[in-house]
């Protein structure tokens, strides 16, 4: 799954064509570097981002969604009128980091064939990184992830359109994610698809001292323990040096 941000828009239109041509392009590249899956998101969940409108956020996607309907879309987002909406335009994938916590989440999804990711997090984005409390980490995220999991089925979605996630770094310190990914195999016996995202993120900055365009390496040793791990998603900025870890991890299983 590569990563595509819709970066904030400009104060002009033209700004705003700009970013999102960029958008398109980097899906594009990613695409042909070999990611199966693109994830675009017009509301930023990074710990203390400023808040979207709901327009905002549509208006973000639908341009970038339409000149991609060739492509396997995931949209990252929380609200089900975002859902709804990204569906109609040919998503196939909701990437939903509150796991449909939203009311009429369920219902937004649904009716569609989509595939839909729930992904662990521990309160809410402007706040999560303020000093994140478990008493067993890798126990509550899974007991989370079963229960998120049986609330979609029972909700009429069935349980081979859902993924999982442990949500890195979303309510976590440096300690639960490294525990969390030392313990990833726990949650394959949810029985359920496993999606890592550990790319670039803040606990590589804690381990390496390296600021944020300097973690591939850092990325790519997370990957592989992702792969070990059990996850068969990962979400990723550097598509195409994350290939060459999977083509590698293949190799050495299959000897
Ligand atoms: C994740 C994610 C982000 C992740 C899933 C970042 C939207 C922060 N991280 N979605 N989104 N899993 N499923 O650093 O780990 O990319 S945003």
């Amino acid at each position: 799954m590569g990563v595509v941000n819709i970066t904030p828009d400009s104060f002009s239109d033209g700004g705003r064509f700009l970013d999102r041509r960029a958008a398109i392009a980097q899906a594009r590249k990613l695409a042909e570097e070999g990611a199966h899956i693109i994830d675009i998101g017009g509301e930023s969940t990074r710990p203390g981002a400023a808040p979207v409108s709901e327009e905002e956020e549509l208006a973000r996607i639908a341009p970038v969604l339409e000149a991609l309907a060739d492509l396997c879309v995931s949209v990252d987002t929380r609200r089900p009128a975002v859902m709804r909406a990204a569906l109609a335009a040919g998503a196939a994938m909701i990437n939903d980091v509150q796991a449909l916590g939203a009311p009429e989440a369920f219902e937004a999804v649904r009716d569609s064939a989509c595939a839909v990711c729930l992904m662990h997090m521990k309160g809410e984005p402007a706040t999560m990184q303020y000093e994140p409390h478990y008493d067993d980490v890798v126990a509550e995220v899974k007991g989370f992830l079963c229960g998120r999991v049986a609330a979609a089925e029972a909700a009429g979605i069935a349980r081979e359109r859902l993924v999982i996630d442990p949500g890195f770094g979303f309510g976590k310190n440096a300690g639960h994610n490294l525990t969390l990914l030392k313990h990833l195999n726990e949650l394959t016996s949810l029985g359920v698809p496993l999606l890592a995202g550990l790319s670039r993120k803040s606990t590589l900055g804690r381990l390496t001292g390296r600021p944020v365009d300097e973690r591939l390496a850092g990325s790519l040793a997370m990957a592989l323990l992702a792969l070990l791990g059990g996850a068969t998603i990962l979400r990723v900025h550097d598509v195409k040096e994350t290939r060459d870890v999977i083509a590698v991890w293949e190799a050495v299983r299959n000897a």
